[in-house]
């Protein structure tokens, strides 16, 4: 497992590089350029800016999140191909500095969502929450004519400006089902897995979040069924996952370890965090610890153990405590201290491991 640290880069983030290299065992950052629009081409000399500053604090940077997909994309418009050729571009300019990951999602319009970005958790610290009922009451509609209304109107994931165009997108995604979004992932895939292979470079789909449909719009990577038809859809492993426990876990349906187990030899990047499942639906991110939450994290990282998980792998968001000022879910101090928390379980299974091994070798000697 190769831990990595997600990082908005130097004029978006409260987290210094400095601070995340002292993180025991963490050797480098997930980056983006965060101000290039979907479907641009991410220019060369911006990419390498970014990998002076990395390289300048000791990081690795082989993994991105996100090189985001043009909504014409997801929609199946003529004009996808365009926007699909300039993706291509981006793969080539990031093979240049060694990129070896990326990660994307394919869900329509929103990325994650939540309702609440700072609920008190009752040791006094904050943390996302998602009230179900409250996304499930939304009326589309309505929510464009408030964004229409007040230009300051923001959304957790989103630019301004992209917020504002929604009503056009509701608009496109009228028609479009679970199917066509299924048809348009699969044109994708065949047009950029040959390429990114060409370039060794993973392409890692990250899960709906949360996984299920809102505001009736398709959201298709939801479950482990889901995940098998996405990997078929073009059997190489260049096509793999990001395989995230908060965003699968809160459908308690998902088993997160049995998929581990299944899809071990494409999961390229593990998202991992615990979340607390209330029976109404609403869901809280807690700290990482399995008695926190819902999930049991020690069955999640023995199945990345057992499996022999290679891949990349980074804490997920975190509460914010010590009165941190920071984006919601990514400032330093919980973020840290879930990493030395996935550490410790990981670490007992090696040694363990290791004192067994020797052990029989002795014995067998
Ligand atoms: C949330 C993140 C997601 C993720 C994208 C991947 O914090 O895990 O926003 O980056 O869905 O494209």
């Amino acid at each position: 497992m190769r831990m990595v640290f997600r990082w908005f880069g130097k004029d978006n983030d409260s987290v210094s590089l400095e601070h995340i290299k002292q993180i025991p065992g963490v050797e480098g950052v997930v980056w983006a350029l965060h101000d290039v629009p979907a479907g641009e081409v991410w220019p060369l000399d911006k990419i390498k800016e970014q990998k002076a500053e990395i390289d300048a604090a000791g990081l690795r940077m082989d993994v991105v999140e996100s090189v985001n997909i043009h909504e014409d994309i997801k929609l199946g418009l003529p004009s996808r191909d365009q926007y699909i050729e300039n993706y291509k571009r981006t793969i080539e300019n990031l093979a240049k500095v060694n990129v070896k990951v990326i990660c994307y999602n394919f869900m329509p319009v929103f990325d994650w969502i939540r309702t609440n970005l700072f609920e008190k958790l009752e040791d006094g610290s904050t943390a996302l929450f998602y009230e179900k009922s409250k996304v499930d009451n939304i009326d589309p509609l309505e929510l464009v004519k408030k964004i229409s209304a007040n230009p300051d109107y923001t959304m957790p994931g989103w630019e301004p400006e992209r917020l504002h165009s929604l009503s056009n997108l509701f608009e496109a995604y009228k028609n479009v089902t679970n199917d066509d979004l299924w048809r348009n992932l699969e044109y994708f895939l065949n047009e950029i897995i040959p390429f990114a292979r060409e370039h060794d470079i993973k392409l890692a789909i990250h899960p709906d979040d949360p996984p299920w449909p809102i505001m009736g719009l398709p959201r298709i990577i939801t479950s482990q069924d889901n995940i098998r038809k996405l990997l078929n859809l073009v059997d190489d492993p260049y096509n793999s996952i990001t395989l995230c426990s908060g965003a699968l876990g809160v459908n308690l349906e998902n088993d997160i370890p049995a998929m581990i187990r299944e899809f071990k030899d494409r999961i390229a990047f593990a998202h991992i965090r615990n979340v607390k499942v209330y029976e109404n639906g609403d869901f809280i991110e807690t700290s990482h610890r399995s008695e926190d939450g819902s999930l049991n994290m020690n069955e999640i990282v023995k199945a990345y153990y057992e499996t022999d998980f290679k891949g990349y792998a980074r804490p997920d968001h975190g509460r914010h405590i010590w009165e941190e000022q920071c984006r919601p879910g990514y400032g330093l101090y919980d973020r840290a201290l879930g990493i030395m928390y996935l550490w410790g379980i990981w670490d007992t299974f090696q040694r363990t491991n290791l004192r067994e091994k020797a052990l029989n070798e002795s014995f067998v000697r």
